[in-house]
């Protein structure tokens, strides 16, 4: 058997840089929640085997992670079932452990005297925060493989991206070289000594402490297995249309793919290969390529170069300029978040958005940039805006918590990878959206009709 190492570009080191401990190779699994088609788990077997050592994955479930519900964690929670499916044939040992995660980590490296660490990458200021924590208490490398991206994030690019337009040419140049799918994993041969608990699924469950109020999702099933299902399904019935009606909120237009995204159970090299290999028009396969790829990984860029990549000093220069001019124009309706939670304001259109998103965890893509432009002309400042957009957003989407979304709100509210546009009051330079400018694009009654907020939380 052989196992190839991955590209070297992939991985990041960090802390020590050499190992002496003979211990177990541990993939702490966060935002890859895949077994097959995972590059960090692929440099985890391929240190495994090569050092002749065995390889554990461990998950860590945090208590509560950035406003998530109860909807967001069962979805992960049942994803991660599939994961421990897959584990078990190839009889690698796999753990749940509640708590912190740098200190739970920390704690494995010494009890097995593990001698690596491999986790995936994420941008997000919390999953940083978590590995230097962690470097800063064990003494064997940590190595930050990016499974997630198609290009891996620190390559593609060295600094932030304007827009789209200038980091597409930098991943359409790497594709080739990194579009690659992962080799199948192997069964484990140097098998795990210690012994492996059962997971307790309903203890890990009464371990959490997050708001369950807001109803699970019934029309997507989570898992790896059940992404593959949702590919298939939008290849075989929605991509040769894709061109026309994904910006159609009253069309189911859209792949439904970006819960399994978010939470890692597939991975964006395998659709791109899938979507290439189909039949459907080149027209509509280019336009499902430019989101998955060049929008969703300059989303990564965004997070990962940006600091403040939820807050308003994250905007372009131009964009703090008018918010500066435009921050104490007159607004002629004001609303609360509470107001807002319970969509409570004057617009049918947005109110049936909001009802979508509640409802749903999904609310359509062309209708998160309406809903978002609305509440900054709908409160006293950008920054409470910005507070709000990404509170409600990550309370109810179950695709939420994402680089996708802090990048999709920063476009909505302060024109990050737009352009300015002419100027008006309040929006000063930001680009303007309107339900009159829907009303062109799509049929505005239907769609209000299809979402009307006749009971909340329902
Ligand atoms: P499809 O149209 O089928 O697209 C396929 C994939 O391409 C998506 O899953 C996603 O990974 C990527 N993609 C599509 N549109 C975008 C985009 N505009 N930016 C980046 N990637 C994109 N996406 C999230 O994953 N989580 C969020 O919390 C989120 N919040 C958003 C908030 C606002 C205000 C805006 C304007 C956009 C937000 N998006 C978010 C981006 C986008 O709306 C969703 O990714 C998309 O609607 C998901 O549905 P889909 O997978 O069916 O999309
Ligand atoms: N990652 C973890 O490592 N442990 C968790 O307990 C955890 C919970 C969680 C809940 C909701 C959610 O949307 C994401 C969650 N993640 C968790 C992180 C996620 O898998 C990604 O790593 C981040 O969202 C970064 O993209």
């Amino acid at each position: 058997m052989s196992i190839a190492p991955i590209h070297p570009q992939r991985v990041r080191q960090l802390g020590q840089k050499t190992t002496k401990k003979n211990g177990p190779i541990i993939y702490w699994m966060s935002r890859d929640q895949r077994v097959h088609d995972n590059w960090a788990l692929t440099h985890a077997q391929y240190l495994a085997y090569t050092q002749r050592k065995p390889m554990v994955v461990l998950f860590v479930l945090s208590p509560s992670f950035l406003g998530a519900s109860s909807r967001s964690y069962d979805f992960m929670l049942q994803g991660l079932r599939q994961v421990e499916k897959d584990l078990a044939h190839l009889q690698i040992p796999f753990f749940i452990l509640v708590g912190n995660p740098p200190q739970t980590i920390a704690k494995s490296v010494k009890e097995w005297n593990a001698s690596v660490v491999v986790t995936d990458f994420s941008p997000l200021r919390i999953k940083r925060q978590w590995e230097s924590e962690l470097i800063s208490k064990i003494n064997v490398p940590l190595h930050v493989v990016d499974a997630h991206n198609v290009v891996p994030c620190w390559y593609a690019s060295d600094k932030r991206e304007y827009g789209a337009y200038t980091i597409r040419p930098k991943i359409h140049r790497l594709l080739k070289e990194f579009e690659g799918i992962p080799p199948t994993p192997h069964k484990q041969l140097n098998t795990w000594q210690m012994s492996v608990l059962k997971i307790d699924w309903e203890g890990l469950n009464k371990s959490l402490s997050i708001d369950s109020s807001i109803s699970a999702v019934t029309w997507v099933a989570p898992g790896s297995v059940n992404a593959g299902k949702k590919l298939s399904h939008f290849i075989n019935l929605k991509l040769e249309t894709y061109a026309q009606t994904r910006n159609d909120p009253t069309m189911d237009g859209q792949s439904d793919l970006s819960p399994y995204l978010h939470f890692g159970h597939i991975y964006a090299s395998r659709v791109m290969q899938e979507v290439v290999a189909s039949s459907a028009n080149i027209e509509s396969k280019k336009a499902f390529l430019e989101e998955l790829v060049v929008r969703r990984e300059l989303s990564d860029n965004f997070c990962w170069y940006t600091p403040h990549y939820d807050d308003p000093l994250g905007f372009p220069a131009w964009a703090k300029v008018s918010h500066e001019k435009h921050s104490h124009d007159s607004r002629s309706y004001v609303y609360t978040l509470e107001q807002c939670e319970q969509a409570q304001t004057h617009d049918p259109l947005w109110n049936a958005a909001h009802n979508q998103m509640v409802r749903t965890g999904k609310m359509h893509g062309y209708m998160r940039m309406y809903w978002a432009k609305k509440i900054l002309e709908w409160t006293p400042a950008v920054d409470e805006a910005m507070r709000i957009a990404i509170y409600l957003n990550d309370r109810f989407e179950l695709d939420g918590r994402d680089p996708n979304g802090y990048a999709g709100i920063a476009w909505c509210l302060g024109g990050v990878h737009d352009r300015p546009w002419f100027t008006r009051p309040i929006f000063g330079k930001i680009r303007f959206m309107s339900a009159s400018g829907a009303q062109k694009k799509f049929d505005v009654d239907v769609y209000i009709k299809q979402h009307s907020p006749s009971r909340l939380f329902s």
